[in-house]
């Protein structure tokens, strides 16, 4: 009789393991009819804040969703209830110039002065609102795939634009071919215009009180929650992550933004003791400026989360590059940051390529701060393009990760967390181990578990029920992965299983490729040194802890580690030895919660972590402040007293 199915993140024995928190990513969206003209809609008086149970309605620059209310009139994002917004940040309307009306600091957004009038030239000129509208399910995700393909557009100071040439892309689904939607191919021209109302509105928004930008970010965070269902959704088409996963990567998400939303009535600074009497002595944080933001297709959602929101609650603006892999998930983000009141020019959204879009904002002046999630090759190019203008980098980068399993551990364990992190999101983390490093003495029951497991694992689209293993994101990344199969082969190593492109049946429609296990691996081939990013993990056997922990760290990155003993020794030695940012002891290499830094060491970064509050070093300066109430001239190192 077969045994029934073993899932990823379910127990292999009968213990329960926690599935993954932080999965990815979010959708994309759909888009249906004619898109409406800006001043269609009814627009209300923006002295009417709304408050938590109001449904009035409120135009957001983020707002361009199309819905029916049953009378026929159409409905904007905000005709759901839309909590109240920031004491002294005004709700702004499509149309809207960041320069005009981002933040009203005289009072509680009471100024109307030229709304209207604003209102009277957008609808002169014929400009359209964007024409999306959500997904608000896997149906109507499904049925997008099946229509005219919507156009998505940028979202700059406010206003949802075309890319200045009117050039466009598409997003694809990599479970099925299907189209997400078409996006603006941007250029220089259109970078140059989101980094110049970005940096406008940096000069207000500095000096909103960080409690209230942490407000409005409070306010994303349960839209966030409001919206996990359609994110995942759209997560498994756009992205091609199983539910469970993509709930995950929205639910990192939400984590973030509670948690840094928290950070506004802290963001500590020191005081302390001066040399001198009657002197005060304080460092405090301070913003830096307009942040540029090049996020991965691999976490869609919670990465873009993990750059922005500390970068908000700090006070900084945004211009974000999303993936192109993943525009859709990353423009519905951005869209619930508009709803949930970001003033205009605050978070700006630029679609487009890294040679093009990502390199210009890297390289332009104005870009003080550039966070990147990428491979090491991106991330050195990067780093040399930001020397000429000495602008701040903050480098996320590859992982070669190891779980180390010693002779001692509980093998069922340690299978449940290979299995989890070699091939959970089809091993496309940066935290994937992509090495096992195995004491002899469990080497032989460790593979036969781990084939006969892996073998039962189903591959399929990620927003059906039983898969296990969705489609890698594209077909550059599955015949990267098939060559290592064959560079794997070619060095020597074992195939134990997998090693193929599945093909069979609709999964031909997508890039699926069987889970894959490398046995009796040389620690110097290029399989256990360079990042597959693909569903592909390599057995390594060892003679004892000093040799696991040499292997283990004879690589050039050093992101995550784990390792599995009962020999709190040897834990102890690991969690010290093991050069990597995060060590699991007891639990494989993926599994990072917001709150603690994450990040590498060697070449999987630049020294930087972000989450936690480490990430606040990432956007904030330090500015040390002495004031002399003394009333006489007080040298400091000159004239102390004893
Ligand atoms: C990444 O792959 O870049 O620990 C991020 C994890 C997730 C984050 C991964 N929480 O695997």
């Amino acid at each position: 009789m077969a045994a029934d199915p073993v899932r990823l993140g379910d127990p292999v024995r009968g213990v329960e393991l926690p599935v993954e928190p932080c999965g990815m990513e979010v959708l994309a969206e759909a888009v249906e009819g004619e898109p409406p003209l800006v001043g269609e809609e009814r627009d209300p008086p923006e002295h009417a804040l709304p408050t938590e149970c109001d449904r009035l309605r409120v135009d957001l620059g983020g707002d361009r969703r199309r819905e029916e209310d049953g009378s026929g009139r159409q409905l904007g994002l905000a005709d759901r209830a839309v909590p109240r917004q920031a004491e002294g940040v005004r709700l702004t309307h499509p149309g809207r110039r960041a320069s005009c009306d981002r933040i009203d600091r005289a009072g509680a957004g009471a100024s109307t002065a030229g709304g209207d009038e604003r209102r009277g030239g957008d609808e002169r000129q014929g400009k359209r609102a964007h024409p999306a509208s959500l997904p608000r399910s896997l149906g109507y995700a499904r049925a997008m795939a099946t229509s005219t393909a919507q156009n998505f557009q940028n979202f700059i100071g406010g206003e949802w634009v075309d890319a200045a040439s009117g050039e466009t892309f598409e997003s694809t689904s990599p479970a099925n071919g299907e189209t997400i939607g078409i996006f603006p191919r941007s250029g220089v021209e259109d970078v140059d215009r989101a980094v110049a109302v970005a940096k406008e509105a940096f000069a207000e928004w500095r000096l909103v009180p960080a409690p209230k930008r942490g407000e409005i970010l409070f306010r994303l965070a349960r839209l966030l929650e409001q919206e996990k269902g359609a994110l995942t959704d759209l997560m498994t088409h756009e992205m091609g992550k199983v539910k469970a996963e993509a709930g995950g990567d929205v639910q990192e998400a939400i984590d973030i933004t509670y948690y840094m939303a928290g950070e506004g009535r802290r963001l500590f600074g020191h005081t302390t003791p001066s040399e001198l009497r009657d002197k005060w002595n304080m460092s405090v944080r301070q913003p830096i400026g307009v942040v540029g933001a090049i996020t991965p297709w691999n976490f869609p959602v919670a990465i873009p989360s993990w750059k922005l929101i500390p970068a908000l609650v700090c006070g900084n603006t945004v211009v974000l590059k999303p993936a192109t892999d993943t525009p859709a998930l990353a423009e519905r983000f951005v869209e619930l940051l508009a709803e949930s009141g970001i003033p205009n020019g605050v978070v700006n959204i630029v679609h487009g390529g890294g040679t093009t879009v990502g390199e210009r904002l890297v390289r332009h002046p104005d870009v003080r701060v550039i966070t990147l999630t990428g491979s090491r090759e991106t991330g050195v190019e990067v780093l040399k393009a930001a020397a000429e203008t000495l602008t701040h980098v903050h480098l996320e980068l590859g992982g070669k990760n190891a779980i180390v399993v010693l002779d001692d551990a509980d093998i069922e364990l340690a299978v449940d967390g290979i299995l989890w992190s070699a091939f959970g999101t089809s091993g496309q983390r940066c935290t994937a181990a992509s090495r096992v490093i195995v004491q002899r003495g469990a080497y032989g029951a460790l593979q036969s578990a781990l084939v006969e497991h892996v073998e039962k694992l189903r591959l399929g689209p990620g927003w059906e029920d039983d898969t296990d293993i969705g489609p890698v994101i594209n077909r550059a990344a599955l015949d990267k992965i098939d060559s290592y199969t064959a560079i794997g082969k070619d060095e020597g190593a074992k195939l134990l299983t997998g090693g193929e492109i599945a093909g069979d049946g609709d999964l031909g429609k997508g890039f699926f490729y069987r889970p894959t296990i490398f046995a009796d691996v040389d620690p110097q081939m290029r399989i256990a040194q360079e990042e597959i990013f693909g569903p592909t993990t390599a057995l390594i056997p060892v003679a004892d802890l000093d040799e696991a922990i040499h292997v283990s760290n004879g690589i050039k990155y050093g992101l995550s580690s784990s390792i599995f003993t009962q020999d709190v020794n040897a834990a102890f030695r690991a969690m010290r030895d093991l050069e990597a940012g995060i060590t699991y002891v007891n639990a494989g290499t993926i599994g990072a919660e917001v709150h603690l830094p994450f990040g590498g060491t060697k070449d999987t970064g630049n020294g930087h972590r972000e989450a936690g509050q480490a990430a606040l070093d990432v956007f904030t300066e330090w500015k040390s402040i002495y004031v002399d109430y003394s009333g006489r001239l007080q040298r400091a190192q000159i004239d102390t007293e004893a």
